[in-house]
């Protein structure tokens, strides 16, 4: 979508969940207005029985102005009549972390190697994205590999987001003990 209509914005055709499931390492994000996940944002995706998907996630956080954790989240993904297109409701397991209902796209993904989540919280008169945001994700902690850049930079440059990034740190400030 070169004009940065949020409704040109084209995703992974065909997504297939099962093959989705699994560790995703966040390497870069594009922060929406307000708290947002800081770094060391690991997900796990999971399809349940009845074909949900779902997915945990932890990742640092500053609450209360000045109070540093790792934030334990849960999402559920409901379906719309896109396979790649959700609506992701989600919450802490602490009631002081944040809940919220997002539109939840996957943009772009070759499930082994690096995925693209897009999300607009809110849409501009003009149909472009006033608020919104986005994750790169990678299977691997260490980033993403030459090959995937290239790609990746190009999805970017489609979701309007090219430039506002920021990488995400891996510093195991959330690994479990
Ligand atoms: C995501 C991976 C899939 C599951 C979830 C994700 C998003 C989580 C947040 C959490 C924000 C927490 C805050 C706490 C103070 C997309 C990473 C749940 C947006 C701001």
């Amino acid at each position: 979508a070169q004009d940065c209509l949020v409704s040109n914005i084209t995703v992974k055709q065909e997504f297939d969940r099962m093959r989705y499931q699994g560790t995703w390492y966040a390497v870069a994000k594009k922060d929406p207005v307000g708290l947002f996940l800081l770094d060391n944002i690991v997900a796990h995706f999971k399809v349940e029985e009845d074909g949900t998907m779902t997915a945990t996630a932890v990742g640092r956080v500053i609450i209360l102005n000045n109070w540093e954790m790792c934030a334990n989240m849960f999402g559920t993904f409901e379906d719309t009549e896109d396979p790649a297109r959700f609506k992701m409701k989600y919450w802490g397991a602490a009631a002081y972390l944040q809940t919220g209902y997002d539109d939840h796209w996957i943009i772009d993904t070759d499930y082994e190697n690096y995925a693209i989540h897009y999300s607009c919280r809110e849409l501009d008169e003009n149909g472009t994205c006033l608020d919104g945001y986005s994750f790169i994700f990678s299977r691997h902690p260490d980033g993403l590999r030459p090959e995937d850049q290239k790609i990746v930079t190009e999805k970017k440059q489609e979701i309007c987001f090219l430039g506002k990034y920021r990488r995400v740190a891996h510093t195991g400030f959330c690994d479990p003990a």
